[in-house]
């Protein structure tokens, strides 16, 4: 078990939580490191992986103490591992949830934004508050922020490195559901709860088919979607979910 990162497995449901919260669980190497490690292997022995944060954060970015000891060529190396590991996550095969829990800023906002559903508690606040410290997001800040809140509120965000409330992190897009402090990992579990019950067959598939919107031009995006969406008539899954439904009972998925 990592010191950084604690992973708990609750069924087919694992919560991998941040745990540097004297620090606001800022991203050094070694907790990076060990979310990688969590991440190795994770689709084996979970459905869903939960990602959240200990303590009044969810990350509040990149380890400061390390980015001030970086020259150029480490500080690319760094941000490409980063960035490799943030792109792990959203490829990975089960969906990934990011609960988050309170200041989700810079690389935790990038982490956050990895993951495929974010739900944030009431008390979260979310930023790139980079160009403070006269640098720029370095690991998927100005590229996957446009893609969820369009180009004029990422610019807004990345320039001014503004933190935003949870409230408004809902009207931009940025995240998906608010609810109260308190019910932030029972919400986070039932959502998790809900896609258990599909095919995971068809959730590891839709969830490369909606990838695939972000990253290929439309016409090549519909056919790569109808490529899948034929493969999974091929699976005992959909013939079930299927018959299940036109004989009124709930159906028995086996990811087949
Ligand atoms: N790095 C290092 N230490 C941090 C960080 C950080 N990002 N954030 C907080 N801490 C430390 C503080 O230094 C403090 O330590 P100590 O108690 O030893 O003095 C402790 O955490 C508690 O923090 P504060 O006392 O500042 O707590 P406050 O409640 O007063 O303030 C804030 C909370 C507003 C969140 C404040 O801590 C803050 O502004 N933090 C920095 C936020 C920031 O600028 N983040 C961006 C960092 S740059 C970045 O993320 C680049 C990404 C590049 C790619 C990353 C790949 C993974």
């Amino acid at each position: 078990m990592g010191e950084r990162v604690k992973l708990e497995l609750d069924g087919e449901i694992a919560v991998a939580t941040l745990n540097r919260p004297e620090k606001l669980n800022a991203l050094d190497t070694k907790t990076r490191m060990e979310l990688a490690e969590v991440i190795e292997g994770i689709e084996e022995v979970a459905r869903v992986l939960i990602i959240t944060g200990s303590g009044k954060a969810f990350a509040a970015g990149a380890d400061i103490n390390e980015l001030l000891q970086r020259d150029a060529i480490k500080a690319f190396e760094a941000t490409k591992l980063g960035t490799d590991l943030f792109s792990r996550i959203e490829e990975l095969e089960i969906p990934v949830i990011a609960a988050v829990n309170g200041y989700t800023l810079g690389g935790g906002c990038e982490l956050a934004m990895a993951c495929d559903i974010r739900i944030a508690s009431e008390k979260a606040k979310f930023g790139q508050p980079e160009i403070n410290l006269a640098i720029i997001p370095g690991a998927g800040g100005t590229q996957r922020l446009p893609r969820l809140v369009g180009l004029g509120m990422a610019k807004k965000l990345v320039l001014t490195g503004e933190i935003i409330d949870a409230q408004t992190a809902l009207r931009i897009g940025l995240v998906e559901e608010v609810v109260e402090h308190e019910r932030l990992m029972e919400r986070a579990k039932e959502v998790a709860a809900k896609i258990i019950e599909k095919s995971p067959l068809a959730v590891k598939v839709a969830k490369k088919a909606l990838n695939a919107s972000i990253n290929m031009p439309l016409k090549e995006g519909l056919r790569y979607e109808a490529s899948l969406f034929a493969l999974l008539f091929s699976s005992e899954d959909a013939k079930e979910g299927m018959r299940a439904f036109l004989e009124k009972r709930k159906p028995e998925f086996r990811g087949r």
